[in-house]
């Protein structure tokens, strides 16, 4: 044995992701949990009821009179066997009062070879049997299948230290990350931040040089050492090549002897990311049939729970373990993730985000009032109904949240229930309509109530210009659900256990908070800003260096009090956004900080189930710093804190699937399980997956990364739920940002013209119901404006009556006024009025915050 130096055993670390382990002459244990001490994880059962883990066995209900054996069972798949080599299934069993079972080790797939099958009579006295077998082919879909149905009479099974062992060791799982030059495979904007990370043994700068697709050096320099870097272990520099900005594609970066992947240098690298990611909505839609002309053939697919068997939801779904004595119609929504739960926490997140990236084109200058978002932008049933595409499908999930609460006159009428899903996990893959489980609420939470009361309350203002009705709903809801959280305002989350996520909460102060602000926002009223200044959130610090998330809601209301138009008195919204803009600088540091430039802490403890979103969220505030200053650094930070998830990360891996060289395609669904059924599809362009977590909350993970550096604890693998899932939080991230990014980079150059604007409310008339303004716009450019266009967006639900001194117009909430024909020509230094009436809704009347001229934002006096 050679041995190292210690800086000869850094380089080596630093090269290769994961140590080299010596073979092992331990025998090789198959099975997962098989002493069920991480609960039912790793274990299918269908058939069965009652199904769980019962003083630290695995024990089920197994009904009288199924014909068959294998019309129940319980077992764990993708099991690796070698052909030759022996092995010893092993397990203690009990059944009472009594029946016989078979245990099997077989083909987990047609057709279904039978390597092993014992039939074993069971008592209620434990037994502990071994069974040794030759595996007669190499295969990695073996299944190991206790199967227990065909007793005449019901009986409880429990199964405890189930085991296999045998074959060979295999080798130490070594991760293949490609070029050692780490890029984001997708792309830089022409004039946006360009960043790159060398991994690399050499301790001095190094050359480093840009060629283009045909080969041609187009820009060169000097690397920056950076030492070994925290989260990943590796010895890394950084390459800076912001200077750079000639569009292209096919460039690559070359260092140290290495060649990137490829990337494009364009102003549209992100402008189809913006539908992608939000497609996977539709996609994720429960109860209606998945269009394959919207979407594409393979992701073509019948409703699912809709009542229809073999579904038993959730069109009438009975509440867990008999906690509450009705049923409730609880279609729609979105499924959770890769399981087909949906939670009221969870969706209350994702639905604001998507709320709140179409709420930001009112009021952000770039984001151009919302051409990208608009109605038709995305591929859903309700195009073209005038309505903006990404509202349409908020609206799916807002439905299935207002129908998750307790009607009146039932106990904690008001209240919403936390969860629904699954009595049991299903197998992977489980399409919708094939479920068989029962589904089931569970009981009603404050988290899940104020959940409910924010997201209808962004509901009543967003859709107020479009469909009053449904405002005026959501409305109703908010204010029901907020009064009920009041009086209920400590009933935390009661998980009666079942087939799902806990999504558990015990701090609902952030929940308050968040839904006191968007009632305030929405409605004007004084009990609601009187809540919104009590609460400790307010002046608290709510940006925590790993970033928000379904469970720490402050930083939600904090963001719309920061942007969204409201009379909150001027000293105190200045300091609300003032928190925004220190939160944003911290990140930047953070971002400085991290040789692969993301704003996340190098430690184990920021890399935790689902830690892609929280980065991503750190980028929204970073991007909100941005919208409220114009400040480049807060834009150029969101931009390269993107690079992490695109593949400038340990692992040269894009977490998006569709985009990058090598991006994630294995994500646990059960839905796109591409990777355990080859005629299922991978998912969709645009899924993010989890990310790196140094915690390897699943077996799979636990099994292959264990002493994983941060950055390297992920697999691209359906078997590993805590670190390769999707779920609809972590979209609902990356399609905020990607909206974001996609407006940075619009094709069109910016507008030559400049110009100032003022706006005056002359006053209320009709009991406070109407008011009369002018808006006055000077071409504060020097030259001649000919034909203009002025526009803006109503914040508060006001609608225009009639115009003068300009053709004027409204659509949904957006004023368009134009020049008459007498005064079309705007010259240098002239303004332009437009006088107007126009009506509210009651409640704030805000002024608009973005005015624009021929698409240029004009600044105010
Ligand atoms: O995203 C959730 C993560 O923050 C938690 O640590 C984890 C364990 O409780 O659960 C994650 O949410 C999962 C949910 O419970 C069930 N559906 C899939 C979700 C994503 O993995």
């Amino acid at each position: 044995m050679t041995v190292l130096t210690a800086a000869a055993a850094t380089a080596t670390l630093a090269l290769t992701s994961l140590t080299v382990q010596p073979a092992s002459a331990e025998p090789v244990q198959h099975i997962t949990n098989g002493d069920f001490a991480d609960g039912t994880s790793g274990w299918y059962s269908y058939g069965t009821t009652a199904t769980g883990v019962d003083d630290g066995q695995l024990c089920a209900t197994v009904p009288a009179g199924l014909p068959n054996p294998w019309d129940a069972g319980i077992g764990q798949n993708d099991v690796a066997l070698q052909a030759g080599a022996a092995y010893t299934l092993a397990f203690d069993a009990t059944a009472a009062p009594g029946a016989t079972v078979r245990a099997a080790v077989q083909l987990g797939a047609e057709p279904y070879t039978s390597y092993l099958s014992r039939d074993v009579a069971l008592t209620p006295a434990t037994q502990h049997l071994e069974y040794t077998f030759t595996a007669p082919e190499d295969t990695t879909a073996g299944q190991v299948a206790f199967q227990v149905g065909g007793g005449a009479a019901e009986y409880r099974l429990c199964l405890d230290n189930v085991s296999l062992v045998g074959g060979d060791p295999e080798p130490p799982y070594v991760p293949d990350t490609g070029p050692r030059v780490r890029v984001n495979q997708v792309g830089y904007l022409p004039d946006g931040p360009k960043n790159a990370t060398l991994v690399t043994a050499a301790t001095e700068a190094l050359d480093w040089r840009l060629e283009n697709a045909a080969g041609a050096v187009v820009a060169s320099g000097r690397t920056t050492p950076r030492g070994v870097d925290a989260a990943s272990g590796q010895n890394v520099h950084t390459i800076a090549f912001s200077g750079f900005t000639i569009a292209g594609s096919g460039y690559t970066l070359v260092a140290d002897g290495q060649t990137s992947h490829p990337f494009d240098i364009s102003r549209t690298v992100y402008e189809r990311l913006r539908p992608d990611a939000l497609q996977f909505f539709y996609i994720q839609r429960s109860g209606v049939a998945i269009d394959g002309n919207l979407v594409g053939e393979e992701y073509a697919r019948p409703a699912g729970h809709l009542g229809v068997a073999p579904n038993k939801g959730d069109t009438s779904v009975p509440c867990r373990a008999a906690s509450c004595d009705y049923r409730l119609d609880v279609r729609g929504g979105w499924y959770d993730a890769g399981d087909q739960g949906k939670y009221v926490v969870n969706g209350g997140i994702a639905v604001q985000q998507l709320m709140s990236s179409f709420e930001r084109t009112k009021t952000a200058v770039t984001a151009a009032h919302g051409a990208g978002l608009a109605d038709g932008t995305l591929r859903v049933p309700e195009r073209g109904n005038a309505v903006p595409d990404i509202l349409d499908e908020a609206r799916w999930e807002l439905e299935f949240l207002m129908r998750m609460q307790v009607p009146a006159g039932r106990p904690l009428a008001g209240m919403a229930h936390h969860k629904m899903h699954d009595a049991n996990w299903t197998a992977l893959p489980t399409q919708p309509e094939d479920d068989a489980e029962q589904r089931e609420l569970q009981p009603p939470s404050t988290a899940a109530t104020l959940n409910l009361a924010a997201t209808t309350a962004q509901c009543a203002r967003l859709f107020a210009p479009y469909d009053a009705a449904f405002s005026a709903t959501c409305l109703t809801a908010a204010r029901t659900a907020y009064a009920a959280a009041k009086a209920n305002p400590a009933k935390l989350a009661q998980d009666l256990g079942g087939g799902g996520g806990a999504y558990g909460d015990d701090d609902v102060s952030d929940e308050f908070y968040w839904a006191a602000a968007e009632l305030y926002l929405t409605t004007g009223e004084a009990a609601y800003l009187t809540d919104v200044t009590a609460s400790r959130h307010h002046t608290g610090d709510v940006f925590a260096a790993t970033g928000f998330s379904w469970g720490s809601t402050a930083a939600l209301g904090r963001l719309d009090l920061a942007t969204v138009p409201s009379a909150l008195p001027a000293a105190d919204r200045q300091r609300v956004r003032q928190s925004v803009l220190t939160a944003a600088d911290s990140y930047l540091a953070t971002i400085e900080a991290q040789a692969y430039g993301l704003p996340m802490p190098g430690t184990a403890a920021a890399y935790f189930w689902g830690a892609n979103s929280n980065i991503l969220n750190n980028i929204q505030v970073l991007a909100t710093a941005f919208d409220l200053t114009g400040a480049a650094k807060y834009r150029d930070g969101a931009v390269q804190g993107a690079d992490h998830i695109f593949g400038r990360n340990a692992l040269n891996q894009s977490y998006v699937t569709g985009w990058g060289e090598k991006a994630s395609q294995n994500q646990h669904t059960r839905i796109y399980a591409h990777q355990k059924d080859a005629s299922l599809p991978h998912p969709p362009a645009g899924s993010l997956a989890g990310g790196a977590n140094a915690g390897l909350d699943d077996p799979f993970a636990k099994a292959l990364l264990t002493g994983c550096k941060p950055m390297f604890c992920y697999v691209d693998d359906i078997e590993s739920y805590a670190t390769n899932e999707v779920a609809i939080n972590w979209n609902s991230a990356l399609a905020w940002v990607a909206s974001f990014l996609a407006d940075q980079g619009r094709a069109e150059p910016a507008p030559a013209v400049s110009c100032r604007v003022s706006y005056t409310n002359y006053g209320d008339w009709a009991d406070g119901k109407g008011f009369t303004a002018q808006l006055a716009v000077t071409n504060t450019g020097t030259t001649v404006v000919d034909g203009w266009a002025v526009r803006f967006a109503f914040t508060g639900g006001q609608r225009l009556r009639e115009a003068w001194s300009a053709e004027a117009a409204q659509s949904g909430a957006t004023v368009t006024a134009r020049n008459t024909t007498t005064n079309r020509r705007l010259q240098p230094g002239a303004t332009a009025y437009l006088g107007f009436n126009a009506t509210t809704p009651g409640g704030p009347n805000p002024a608009p915050e973005l005015i624009t001229l021929n698409g240029a934002a004009c600044g105010f006096p």
